[in-house]
């Protein structure tokens, strides 16, 4: 639950770049009440930027996703999240060969569904990822000969997609069939050493009758910039577009790092495959590092996808960087609490967003009175101590007041630094200040409190409001 609603419109008061931007061409500089007046005479001229990654993509006619997990849509933190900001979800591993067909003609569907009806409860679209693939295939599947195998992966795509039809915006039909390196040759996966090379055009074929409306994409990693494997891929594309093959898009993973940086030629790659006459998707995005350097390269890669006009939507691979594949990394643009990164910053705003949008009292709103911020200070088996760090905003503070959720069956024991009231069945905690209401611009405070009835997940922690 969260305590403060969202920004319909400007704020009175305060400063921002779109405010200031407004008194500069009216030629307000001083009062407030001249700005308040100005700004309630002029309401276009005050609607402000698309505050979330979907909203502002939308905007730009795009969608923008997340890979989600199934096992962690309970934990309210990254629900919410997810909710907020996306407009896309992508399966991250739940729609896979090995999740659900794991012996032949068993069909398991449910952890897939689970995240399907989620997203479609929330108004989101759904990528799937993903068919054919090498990787996490049943040992059952490769053990097939050659014609057993065919007729294996037929089936797999049209019971898939049949199970989906009509609810999946895209499917990465065949996932990473092409080798690395200079060679430009194909993976030597089962489909390719038994089926052969025509296993892609009718992967393809199979897939366009199971889902006509569903849109087909070829998806691989290492083909973000033009190089050897790319030129493979842009063959077969070209093959088939020339030849009738059915396929709509090409997904270019980018997964990046320092080994791997994003290459410079990377919208002119996206953009000669656009050329084909397919739509592009940016479709695992993640950037190992931090700080500026790290938004500058996802602000670059969101800049370069709105540049090519058949670019049609990002997905980020992952929420908060704890549960990235690559966590070490940290190449996502939420942190471990659900704090927005620089990178979402630049993401926002590359997209034409507010920058440093978000709910008044997010962290990482520079207009915000004050912010909240979450940590776990202790854990052990059956609870833990959170910890919530109040900082004031640009202004002096008299008095703060923050939401807390616990996740049934946690029970808040004992609260210190802070006055808790309750609500929504004793789960929602609404902690004030009390001796430590009053703090200077840019001080900080805390208040903790200790949780019993189980150690995760940590609690939902809604935005700050001051007086
Ligand atoms: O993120 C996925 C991770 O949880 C799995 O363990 C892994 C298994 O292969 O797959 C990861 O996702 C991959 C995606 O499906 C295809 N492109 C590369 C991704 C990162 O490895």
């Amino acid at each position: 639950m969260r305590m403060i609603k969202k920004r319909t419109g400007a704020r009175a008061g305060g400063g921002g770049p779109a405010r200031g931007r407004l008194r500069a061409a009216l030629g307000v500089t001083t009062t407030a009440l001249l700005t308040v007046t100005a700004l309630a005479a002029l309401p276009q001229a005050t609607a402000h930027a698309a505050d979330t990654l979907g909203a502002a993509a939308a905007e730009k006619g795009r969608y923008f996703g997340a890979a989600v997990a199934a096992n962690h849509l309970g934990e309210s933190p990254y629900t919410t999240t997810l909710d907020r900001e996306f407009n896309s979800v992508t399966p991250e591993n739940e729609m896979k060969w090995d999740a659900v067909e794991p012996s032949r003609g068993t069909f398991l569907f449910s952890r897939a569904d689970q995240i399907v009806d989620h997203a479609r409860s929330k108004g989101m679209k759904v990528r799937g990822h993903t068919l054919v693939w090498h990787s996490q295939l049943p040992s059952w599947v490769s053990g097939l000969g050659a014609s057993e195998l065919r007729s294996a992966m037929n089936n797999h795509i049209t019971q898939v997609m049949t199970h989906y039809k009509g609810r999946i915006h895209s499917w990465d039909v065949v996932n990473e069939a092409f080798q690395d390196g200079g060679s430009g040759a194909r993976r030597n996966s089962p489909f390719q050493t038994k089926v052969g090379n025509g296993f892609i055009e009718e992967a393809f074929r199979t897939a366009r009758a199971a889902d006509p409306n569903a849109k087909l994409c070829y998806n691989d990693y290492n083909t973000d910039g033009v190089n050897a494997k790319s030129n493979a891929v842009y063959a077969m594309v070209k093959d088939f577009t020339s030849r009738g093959v059915p396929i709509d898009c090409v997904g270019f993973q980018s997964h990046f790092n320092p080994n791997s940086p994003v290459p410079s030629d990377y919208r002119a790659n996206l953009q000669r495959f656009a050329d084909l006459g397919v739509d592009v998707q940016i479709t695992e995005l993640d950037i190992e590092g931090s700080g500026q350097a790290q938004a500058t390269d996802y602000g670059n890669v969101t800049k370069a996808c709105l540049a090519v006009t058949r670019c049609t939507g990002i997905t980020v691979w992952g929420i908060p960087d704890k549960y990235s594949w690559r966590s070490s990394g940290t190449p996502l643009l939420f942190d471990d609490n659900y704090n927005k990164k620089p990178a979402y910053d630049a993401v926002l705003s590359a997209l034409g967003g507010a920058p440093g949008g978000g709910d008044p009292g997010d962290p990482g709103d520079p207009d915000a009175a004050c912010t909240a911020t979450y940590t776990t200070a202790e854990q052990w088996n059956g609870g833990y101590n959170g910890k919530v760090t109040i900082t004031a905003g640009s202004s002096p503070i008299t008095a703060w007041s923050v939401n807390v959720t616990m996740a049934a069956p946690q029970k808040v024991v004992s609260v210190w630094n802070g006055s808790p009231t309750w609500d929504g069945g004793g789960d929602v905690m609404t902690v004030r200040s009390s001796w430590n209401g009053s703090l200077a611009a840019g001080a900080s405070t805390s208040f903790g409190f200790t949780v019993n009835g189980g150690s995760t997940p940590p609690p939902q922690v809604g935005a700050c409001t001051a007086s």
